[in-house]
């Protein structure tokens, strides 16, 4: 046989006999990234453990709502739902600052038309199947829990809905099944895998804001936030006109609220413009129906075992919530892997390292900005301080719309790269300090012009004592 013949015969069967692709999880990363692979024309077999959520009653769950913004619209995009979610979303163009006394300030989060959606995670994760079933060649299969799988055959183990154990095998095996990944403990036998695991001191806990005289009780195009340190609370809207609010507190105390009364003692004293809103009644009933959430971050790497398995979504980079990037992220890697299969041709072989070489210190960077936003804003971000951050950011990107554009932009509204964008982030922070440090100077020798040149009667040493002392000022001011 030629070469020319050898190579349509190679080409024949590779489109005839495509490659079998399971997706673990049909959660949000796994449900998207089901129609991704499917859109390629692959055989994907989703398995997801619970029930089909489409058909369930009850719907227990992490989040009621969530931020997305422009990562994971990009990746909705790609497979033809972006129009479809935007829809089901509620657009929330500024933040609203919520002080102490209950004054409200909005801060807008950009131009006109910028705006961070508010999404119902399960409205979203059924249109993300529903899209995923609508391809002839996917396959999804609810009450498939997985069990373990092997490395060398992909021989997958599922425990299935009639608790018979059942096993699959597939050429590629895409982890989408959480923080708790069942997925990633056989990278965990593995040599030279990195992996760490944080639990954060704060818990969460969500609460319902009903609508009042049936509207929303707060002005509804916003993602309202009461910054009180340790204590913070935010609301997003949803389409049925209530706001869920979650409420991130320290474990120790939550511990320490017990009854109705310490409920209403402690929001008397955080939130005290919240409590009409909900109603005395209903905060001091709905704050113990669940108990408060634990909060993880993951950080692995590599993302890839062999040629045969891949980690995305929380299964590869599980964050703390202080960005609202986690499901965005993980959406972006449904896309940054879709990029890299054009890029190598489909061959897992090359495209798998390539992934991992690429995505993880984009994601790695985007959890440790997470856990930033974190520490920052439960050591120091009360009303006034938040409120003058964000005037900052905003004024010096309106000055300098180019060299100057806020972190939370570059990481919320564009695809810049999350790694590019803390590096570019860290060169502003330098030129910021710098243009102060000139600003500081020029108005020190600005003013002693003004006092040596107006006040001559004084004697000139006086006047040097004088300049001495402002920049003795000056210095310990920007220490
Ligand atoms: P998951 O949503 O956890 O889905 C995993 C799926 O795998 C589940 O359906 C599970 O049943 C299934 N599964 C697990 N084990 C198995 C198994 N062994 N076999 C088969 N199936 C299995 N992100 C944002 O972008 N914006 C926000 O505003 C935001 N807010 C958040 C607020 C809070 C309080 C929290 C906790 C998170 C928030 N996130 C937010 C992050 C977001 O929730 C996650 O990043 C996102 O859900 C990750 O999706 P995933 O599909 O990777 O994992
Ligand atoms: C100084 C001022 C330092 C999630 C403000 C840091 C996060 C941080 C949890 C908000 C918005 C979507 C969110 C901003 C900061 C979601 C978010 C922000 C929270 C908490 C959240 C902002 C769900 C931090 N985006 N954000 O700039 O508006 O700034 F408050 Cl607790």
């Amino acid at each position: 046989m030629d070469s020319a013949s050898m190579d349509t015969s190679a080409k024949q069967k590779k489109t005839s006999n495509k490659k079998k692709v399971a997706i673990v999880g049909g959660g949000l990363v796994g449900a998207l990234n089901t129609s991704f692979f499917a859109k390629r024309g692959f055989d994907v077999y989703l398995f997801e453990s619970r029930e089909d959520i489409r058909s369930a009653k009850v719907v227990k769950g992490r989040s009621i709502n969530l931020a997305l913004s422009h990562r994971g619209r990009q990746a909705l995009k790609h497979i033809g739902i972006e129009e479809k979610i935007v829809s089901m979303g509620i657009p929330m163009n500024a933040r609203m600052i919520h002080s102490l006394s209950g004054a409200r300030s909005p801060i807008p989060y950009g131009k006109k038309g910028q705006y961070i959606l508010s999404v119902g995670r399960t409205n979203l994760n059924k249109e993300l199947l529903t899209a995923a079933e609508a391809f002839p060649n996917t396959k999804l299969n609810f009450d498939h829990k997985l069990l373990d799988w092997s490395p060398e055959t992909g021989v997958m183990t599922f425990s299935g809905p009639d608790g018979a154990e059942r096993e699959f095998q597939a050429d590629l095996i895409v982890g989408c099944d959480g923080a708790f990944s069942t997925t990633r403990k056989q990278f965990l036998r593995r040599s030279r895998f990195d992996y760490s695991q944080t639990y954060i001191p704060h818990g969460y806990l969500e609460l319902t804001m009903p609508p009042r005289n049936g509207d929303f009780a707060m002005e509804p195009n916003f993602l309202h936030i009461w910054p009180r340190n340790t204590f913070m609370m935010i609301a997003l809207p949803n389409l049925d006109k209530t706001f869920t609010c979650t409420l991130f507190m320290p474990f120790e105390d939550f511990e320490k609220i017990r009854t109705g009364d310490e409920v209403i003692n402690f929001f008397q004293r955080n939130f005290p413009d919240s409590i009409p809103l909900f109603g005395m009644d209903a905060l001091k009933r709905d704050f113990f129906q669940l108990p408060a959430q634990a909060m993880v971050w993951v950080k692995c790497s590599p993302y890839h075992l062999l040629d045969r398995c891949v980690l995305m979504g929380d299964a590869a980079h599980a964050m703390v919530p202080f960005y609202g990037q986690g499901m965005n992220a993980g959406f972006e890697d449904c896309l940054v892997f879709s990029e890299i299969m054009d890029l190598y041709n489909e061959d897992f072989a090359a495209v798998l390292p390539e992934y991992t070489r690429v995505r993880v210190p984009d994601d790695q960077a985007m959890a440790e900005l997470a856990m930033y936003n974190y520490i920052e804003m439960r050591a120091h971000v009360n009303t006034r301080y938040f409120l003058f951050r964000k005037y900052l950011d905003n004024t010096l990107h309106f000055f300098m719309p180019r060299t100057i554009v806020p972190l939370y932009t570059m990481i919320t509204f564009t695809r810049t790269r999350y790694h590019e964008a803390v590096i570019q982030w860290q060169w502003q922070n330098k030129v910021i300090t710098r243009g102060l440090w000139i600003f500081g100077t020029i108005s020190i020798l600005g003013v002693s012009y003004y006092y040596l040149q107006f006040c001559p009667k004084k004697p000139h040493l006086t006047a040097l004592q004088q300049l001495w002392k402002q920049v003795i000022a000056l210095k310990w001011l920007t220490k």
